[in-house]
Parts: C-alpha cells; structure tokens; sequence
C-alpha cells in the first residue's frame, strides 16, 4: 500500500481506532522510506517531511497519531549519513508497532484484574485497548456481560458486537441514548481514548461523556483503557485537542438535507470526558487516576519542555 493509499484509509475511516491509525503511520513511513531514492540525506529528509505531514492531516484527533509519526520521524533531525538514517527510522517505525501491539496486550491483561467474575461491563465505540481487558477477563474464565452501544453514525458498535459475540460473551446491543437507562444493570464502564490532555480529561468517540455522566451519577465505575502513547504532551504548552467534526452526509442524506433548509447537521465525532468522571486509566504501564496525566507525559513518553517551547514562536 502506497502512503498516500494509507492516508486515504485513515481519511475515509477505512482505517479507524486511534491504535490502528498509530500503527498505519508508522507502517506508512517505513514502507514509504523503502520505496524512495533519494540522492541525499537532505531530500530524504524533505521527502520523509513531505509524507509525515500527509498522514498527520488525516484525522485530527487522536493524539496516537502525531506521537507515532513524531517517535518514528524526531531522531531524523540528528542524522548524518543516508543510508544509516534510513535504515534506523525503518527500525523506530517497526518498533513502534511491536511495543503498540505489547502495549494493548498489556492493557488486556491489566484492565481484566479490574472485572470480576459476574460483572456487566459496558463499553462504548469499537476501541481494542478497551475491549482486550473484557477479552481477557473472559478468557480467564469469568462470567461476564456486555453492554455495547451502537455508536451513531458509523456503527463502530457492529464491530464490537461481532468481537465479542465470536468470542463468546453475552452481550447487549443497545442504541447510545439507552446507555443511562441500563446504566443501573452495569458495574462498570470500560473505553478507550483518543487523546488524554495533561489535566487527565479524556477524548473518545462521541457520546462518552454522557456514558461518563451516567455512570459518575449511578456510582458505576468508569475505566479508560489506553496506550501511553494517547496522552498529549503538547497539552502542557496550553495547544487544545481538534475535535474533529465530519461531513453532515453521515447522519442525513444531501437529498433530505435539501428539504430542511434551516436545519444544520452537526457531526461531532468525538467529546471530553473531564477527569473528575474518570476513576482510572489504564496503560501498559499500569493504573492511573487522570490527575497523574502529566507525570505520564513527562516519564512515559520522555517529553521534555525545551523540545516544546523550540516550537513555540
Ligand atoms: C474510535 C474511538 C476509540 C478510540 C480508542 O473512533 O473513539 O474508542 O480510538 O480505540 P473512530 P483503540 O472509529 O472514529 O476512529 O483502543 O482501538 O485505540
């Protein structure tokens, strides 16, 4: 697949899922440094640029995203000779992916310690990190129950519905505005995320902060299961998480559209959950409450403040 082909994927949420889109950058940049010939380590270096920034514009929320890109694409920066370069940002791209793919194992095997035996658990959008600890849980043999959303407009539910009943677990299909109704029926809530800002709000598909709210309201407790690499360091020099809205066509047909001249479509497709509905976040590197955001960035992702104010104008 060509870069350009990944972006299109990532664009068209063919490719979806803040870990997947990570993985496909980073997997885009190592087979784009493949396929080129550059003359010299400064045109490769344009070139990488060039590709980096085409995937970076995809989407632009999920924070996974520009971490994964910025881990494969800084070290570039100190390069001196094309050939070693080349070869050394193949190897941060694949490492990448393997320590991604360990990282949600990890999570699973985490998050499953926080479900008990009997538990009905709820879960909202298609998320891996999320659903790899109800997976675990129930390969560990417990009972279990889900509740899985639907998750207008893309019906990422369908696919999280499919998981979890190839998997074998009871699971209960609901549309999204019937989360609080059987919120009293729940023992707790587990999602992903998209982007954790340094003040441990948590970014995910729209509708969680409602599920959150419920929850936080009906005493259930609420779980977010995400990489370290979906915090965002640049939270911490005040930069504010795009949330990104999508075209009207998702929800009503340009046809229908056409008979409600005064009607707007709104497509948001993510929200903030703001840390005080987050019990814990659960990364590879254990459970956090959200408020330990910021030691997460400095001593998980090692971001340092002169790498950011460089940036700063
Ligand atoms: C996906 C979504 C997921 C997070 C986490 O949104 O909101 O909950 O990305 O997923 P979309 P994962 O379908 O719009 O990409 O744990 O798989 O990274």
């Amino acid at each position: 697949m060509t870069l350009e082909e990944t972006a299109e994927k990532i664009q068209t949420m063919e490719i979806r899922g803040a870990g997947r889109i990570a993985r496909a950058a980073a997997q885009a940049l190592h087979d784009h440094s493949q396929t080129i010939h550059p003359a010299d380590l400064l045109t490769y270096c344009q070139e990488m640029e060039k590709a980096a920034g085409i995937l970076v514009a995809t989407r632009p929320t999920a924070v996974s995203l520009p971490n994964a890109v910025n881990l494969v694409m800084k070290p570039l920066k100190k390069e001196s000779e094309l050939q070693s370069a080349k070869k050394n940002l193949e190897e941060r791209a694949c490492s990448f992916i393997t320590r991604s793919e360990e990282a949600v194992n990890k999570i699973g095997k985490i998050g499953a310690k926080h479900i008990r035996d009997g538990d009905v658990v709820l879960t909202h959008c298609n998320s891996e990190a999320a659903l790899g600890c109800i997976l675990k849980a129930h390969e560990q043999g417990m009972n279990i129950e889900v509740y899985a959303t639907e998750v207008r407009p893309r019906n990422q539910g369908h696919i999280t519905a499919r998981t979890l009943s190839d998997a074998g677990i009871r699971t209960n299909f609901i549309v999204d505005s019937a989360a609080r109704h059987f919120m009293k029926e729940v023992d707790l809530c587990i999602t992903g995320a998209d982007a954790i800002t340094v003040n441990g709000s948590v970014i995910n598909k729209i509708g969680t902060s409602q599920i959150a709210l419920a929850a936080h309201e009906a005493r259930v407790s609420f779980l977010v299961a995400a990489e370290t690499y979906k915090f965002a360091p640049r939270t911490i020099v005040g930069e504010r998480i795009l949330i990104e809205e999508r075209t009207p066509d998702e929800i009503l047909s340009k046809e229908m559209r056409k008979k409600l001249p005064y009607v707007t479509v709104r497509n948001p497709t993510f929200d903030i959950t703001p840390a005080d509905y987050v019990d814990y976040i659960i990364t590879e590197a254990g459970v956090f409450p959200p408020e330990m955001a910021y030691t997460i960035i400095k001593e998980q992702l090692h971001w340092d403040n002169d790498d950011m104010s460089s940036d700063l104008p």
